[in-house]
């Protein structure tokens, strides 16, 4: 069904009770549609208002008074979508912003589809699928560093990147396929070292683009994180205390904590998504032995351990064996109750473990070393957000593919394939490096991004 004629409308801001609350009308109808409904203190209609400017009025329905209103015009192309768009300011109630909504649509305005602005500012050439995608990062950023990565790839930051390596490759082909086919026409032949050098460097910017992307994940999703020990060592005393309030409770009852406890904190710029589980040792209570297979079959799905163990007490068999379950897991090794006298064997920790930190959960010393070495581990204490870094599984599906593409051609470079098999590959490259941009997205790529948007954006 193409809609591109159809005006549409929705309410942008958030579903809630707020100050304002504003409608987008967005389509070649919207200065008329808005004229039918609105009616401005000055006497001035829409249409006759410039772009950019602001009129102070009411909306009405037929002769039904809604709303006093200000109303805003953009006329196209300069507007978000690149058509002319109307907004109109009312007040923020549930009721008053739907009942605006509804005298849009009784006057003409056709409902817009989740995401359908930002796709029509797509298909209207004012930003590409990467600056698009972008949007979305904005308003779903929990943390300064996740807002900054996403307001920089608005701003353009990949799309430049994705420039200057089509560019590249793009120089490679064309030179390749002039060559191939025009072998009279006095083209210099192609330089096999030249033609590789250029290769490579798109290759190695191919490859700086993916190298930020894990790190940015985890500052954007976060990252999945148990924390486990035996019972009493204060498993929960450090979940409380990273949470910042009495999530868990706390006891000196071995096994007080039975079920996974979860909540989501975010420590400077990243976010864990913890659980705190049960004290791991061998029990006869059933509830507790459940809670207790529980947090061993979690370690498996976790991203992260945090590895509780009391600095009071020796290492007793049930260390040892979480010690060396956890070997193989991005770990950390959490010597807790240092406010106590130490009897703990240092040196076999040492020996066992790469990051150990020594904290009090109960005063919260160690805890900023802690999120040092977290930060550490994930890779996100060297993240650079205004570097061009790839934001989400699509953009990165498709440098990996472009990146295959490019080995095919440097091997073939390196090999002495015919030009034509180098040709092809750069070209398959340089179609999976298009798609990041959308320049050569198919309709479908195109319709899954937007059905992640939310409506009115
Ligand atoms: N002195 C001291 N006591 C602590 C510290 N952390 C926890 N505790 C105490 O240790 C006891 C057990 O703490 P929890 O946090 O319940 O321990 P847990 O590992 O969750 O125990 P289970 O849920 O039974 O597996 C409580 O009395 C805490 O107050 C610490 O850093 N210093
Ligand atoms: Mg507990």
């Amino acid at each position: 069904m193409n809609r591109i004629n159809d005006t549409i409308t929705a309410i942008s801001t958030a579903n809630g009770a707020g100050g304002i609350g504003v409608i987008r009308i967005s389509g070649e109808q919207a200065f008329f549609i808005a004229d039918r409904i609105f009616r401005s203190v000055s006497g001035k209609t829409v249409i006759e208002m410039k772009g950019y400017t602001a009129s102070y009025g009411y909306v009405y329905d037929d002769d039904d008074k809604i709303d006093e209103v200000v109303l805003t015009v953009f006329r196209k192309p300069h507007s978000y979508t690149g058509e002319d768009v109307v907004e109109i300011s009312c007040h923020g109630g549930l009721f008053v912003t739907k009942q605006v909504l509804r005298a849009v649509i009784h006057h003409g305005g056709v409902p817009a589809m989740a995401g359908e602005f930002t796709q029509r500012a797509f298909l209207n050439g004012k930003m590409d699928l990467s600056e698009a995608e972008a949007v979305m990062d904005i308003i779903s950023a929990k943390g300064k560093t996740e807002s900054r990565t996403a307001l920089a790839c608005r701003e353009g930051k990949i799309s430049r990147e994705i420039f200057h390596i089509n560019d590249l490759l793009v120089h490679c082909a064309s030179h390749l396929s002039a060559w191939a086919d025009y072998p009279e026409d006095d083209i210099p032949e192609v330089d096999n070292h030249v033609l590789k050098e250029n290769l490579v460097k798109a290759k190695s910017r191919i490859e700086n683009l993916l190298r930020n992307y894990d790190a940015g994940m985890v500052i954007k999703k976060g990252i999945d994180t148990i924390i486990v020990g035996k019972p009493n060592v204060g498993k929960s005393t450090l979940m409380n205390q990273l949470t910042g309030y009495e999530k868990s409770i706390v006891t000196d009852i071995p096994g007080t904590t039975r079920d996974i406890i979860e909540e989501t904190v975010v420590l400077g710029d990243i976010t864990l998504n913890l659980s705190d589980t049960a004290g791991l040792r061998d029990t006869d209570n059933l509830v507790e032995k459940i809670g207790v297979e529980k947090a061993r079959q979690k370690i498996n799905t976790s991203s992260l351990v945090l590895a509780v163990f009391d600095s009071t007490q020796q290492l007793d068999e049930e260390d040892i064996r979480l010690l060396e379950l956890i070997r193989e897991f991005p770990s950390v090794a959490i010597i807790n109750k240092i406010d106590g006298t130490s009897r703990i064997d240092m040196d076999y920790i040492r020996a066992n473990m790469k990051n150990i930190v020594c904290i009090s959960a109960k005063n919260g010393d160690g805890i900023s070393e802690l999120v040092r070495i977290i930060e550490k581990i994930t890779g996100t204490s060297d993240f650079d957000p205004s570097v061009a870094t790839l934001t989400n599984e699509r953009q990165r599906n498709c440098a990996v593919k472009a990146l295959e593409a490019l080995n095919e051609a440097i091997f073939s470079v390196d090999t002495g394939f015919t030009l034509d098999a180098t040709t092809v590959s750069i070209e398959d490259a340089i179609q999976n490096i298009l798609e990041i941009t959308g320049e050569r997205a198919s309709e479908v790529v195109v319709q899954n991004v937007f059905k992640n948007f939310c409506v009115g954006k």
